[in-house]
C-alpha cells in the first residue's frame, strides 16, 4: 500500500541543555515531510530553546505549523491529545507522557494497530553502534521499542542529510558574492573577499582564547564570527566584559582580528553560514554534522561527558575521519581537535600553525578530502531514508515511498 499522504508520524523531543536535541529532532521532522510527504507532528518541552534556531516560533502557541511539521507544546500532564499514528519517535531516550503509554497499551489491549516505537539514540562514530542499532527491546506493556542508532557505517542509522543540501552547497560556494551578501545580511562591516574568516560555535574553552589571541597577533586579517552564547564565556578578559552584557551586532577589533557578535539565525541560515567561512568550529551533533556538510575544514567541540567519555567518542571519529588523509595533515588536525577540547592552549596553537603550513583547505589532497568525504560518511543512504526503511521492515501497516513528484 502506497499511503505516503496519510502516513503520520509523532517524534518527541525533551530539551536537556542546549540546542542539539531540539535541533536534531527538528531538522528530521522538516526532511520527513520534505522529502516524504509524512505528517509529522513535533512535541517540544521548551519552546523558548526551540525559538533560538527557530525564530518565527511564537512561545505562547501550544500548537502551530512551520515547513509542513506540525510543532507542540509537550506539557506535563499533556494537554493536547496525542492519537497514535504510524510511527513513535522518542528523541534520545526520553521518557515519554503517561499520556502517550496509557494509549499505546490501550490499543494493544484492544488488538488495535499500535505504531512502529522508536528510540532515536544520539550520534556516535564507534563501532559498537553497528551491533546495537535496530535492536528491540520489550516493554512493560507488552509492546516492543527498537533502538535507532545514527553512525557513520554501512550498518548503522546513518546521518541526517537533505536530499539536495550538496547541490544547493555548491551553488552556494561557486561564486563568492553569496558569503558577502550574507555577511552584509547579517550586519557584518569591514570583511573583504580575502580575509580569513572563522565561526565559532564552541562551549568554554581556554583554547579559544588562545587562537583569538594569536590571530590578532597574525599578520592576515582575520574575522571571528560569534553567535551570542558560551563560547563569549571563555573571551570574558580578552574582551574585557561579561559575556552577558555583549549583544548581537557588536564588533570588537583587537590587532589584525575582528570578533563579530552574531544573533542566532534558522538552521538555514546557520547552514550557510558554514558554507561561507574558511574554517568552522562547532560543537554538539548536529553543527558537528553540518560542518563536515559543509566542506570546510573544522574543529569539533564534542560535548563533555563524565569521565572524560568523549574523549573515547572524538577519537573513534577522528579516526575514520582521517583514514583517506595524509599522515602529516591528519596527525595535526587531530591533535588540534584534541587539544581543543582538552584545553590545552600551547598544542592548539603548535597544531594550528602546522596546519596553516600544510594547509587543509588548499592542498590537494585536503580539498578532495572535504568534498569526497561528506558522500563517503554518508554510504548511499541518509538517515531519514534508513529510518523510513527500518519502519517499512518493522510495520503491519502503511508501507511509506518517496513520492515521485516533489511536494
Ligand atoms: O547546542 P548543542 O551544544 O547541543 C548539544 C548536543 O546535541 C549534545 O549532543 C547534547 O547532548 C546536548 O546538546 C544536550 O550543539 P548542536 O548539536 O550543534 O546543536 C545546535 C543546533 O543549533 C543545531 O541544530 C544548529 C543550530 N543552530 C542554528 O540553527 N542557528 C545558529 O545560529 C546556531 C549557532 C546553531
Amino acid at each position: 500500500m502506497n499511503s505516503t499522504t496519510a502516513s503520520r508520524w509523532d517524534i518527541f523531543c525533551l530539551v536537556v541543555d542546549n540546542f542539539g536535541d531540539i535541533g536534531v529532532t527538528w531538522r528530521l521532522a522538516k526532511q520527513l515531510h520534505r522529502e516524504y510527504g509524512i505528517h509529522v507532528t513535533l512535541w517540544v518541552d521548551c519552546l523558548a530553546s526551540f525559538a533560538h534556531i527557530l525564530p518565527a516560533l511564537d512561545c505562547k502557541l501550544s500548537s502551530q505549523h512551520f515547513d509542513g511539521v506540525t510543532i507542540k507544546l509537550w506539557d506535563t500532564p499533556l494537554s493536547q491529545e496525542y492519537q497514535a499514528g504510524d510511527v513513535l519517535i522518542e528523541a534520545f531516550a526520553c521518557e515519554l507522557p503517561d499520556a502517550v503509554k496509557n494509549e499505546l497499551s490501550r490499543l494493544n489491549a484492544a488488538n488495535k494497530p499500535v505504531p512502529v516505537w522508536l528510540n532515536l539514540e544520539y550520534l556516535c562514530a564507534e563501532a559498537w553502534v553497528d551491533g546495537c542499532h535496530g535492536l528491540p527491546s520489550m516493554q512493560a506493556n507488552g509492546l516492543t521499542k527498537h533502538f535507532f542508532f545514527p553512525g557513520f557505517s554501512e550498518k548503522s542509522g546513518g546521518l541526517i542529510c537533505e536530499q539536495d543540501l550538496f547541490a544547493e552547497r555548491d551553488a552556494w560556494q561557486v561564486d563568492q558574492n553569496n558569503k558577502l551578501n550574507l555577511f552584509s545580511q547579517l550586519g557584518l562591516t569591514g570583511i573583504d573577499a580575502n580575509d580569513t574568516v572563522i565561526s565559532v560555535f564552541s562551549y568554554e574553552t581556554p583554547a579559544l582564547a588562545a587562537l583569538c589571541e594569536m590571530w590578532q597577533q597574525g599578520s592576515h586579517k582575520t574575522h571571528a564570527l560569534i553567535p551570542k552564547g558560551r563560547s563569549l564565556n571563555s573571551l570574558t578578559t580578552l574582551l574585557n566584559c561579561d559575556a552577558q552584557d555583549i549583544m548581537p551586532g557588536q564588533q570588537f577589533s583587537l590587532g589584525n582580528l575582528t570578533i563579530h557578535i552574531l544573533p542566532m539565525t534558522d538552521q538555514q541560515g546557520y547552514d550557510r553560514l558554514l558554507w561561507s567561512a574558511d574554517f568552522n568550529i562547532v560543537r554538539g551533533e548536529d553543527s558537528f554534522l553540518r560542518a563536515q556538510w559543509a566542506a570546510k575544514p573544522f574543529i569539533w567541540h564534542i560535548y563533555p561527558q563524565e569521565d572524560d567519555y568523549h574523549l573515547v567518542k572524538l577519537r573513534a571519529f577522528l579516526e575514520i575521519y582521517c583514514d583517506n588523509l595524509a599522515p602529516e595533515l591528519a596527525n595535526h588536525w587531530s591533535e588540534l581537535n584534541i587539544a581543543f577540547n582538552t584545553g590545552e592552549s600551547n598544542s592548539v596553537l603548535r597544531h594550528w600553525k602546522k596546519l596553516n603550513s600544510v594547509d587543509l583547505s588548499l592542498s590537494q589532497d585536503g580539498q578532495h578530502h572535504l568534498k569526497q568525504w561528506p558522500i563517503d560518511a554518508l554510504n548511499d543512504a541518509d538517515l531519514a531514508t534508513r529510518l523510513i526503511n527500518f519502519v517499512n521492515s518493522k510495520s503491519s501497516r502503511a508501507k511509506i515511498e518517496k513520492p515521485k513528484i516533489g511536494i
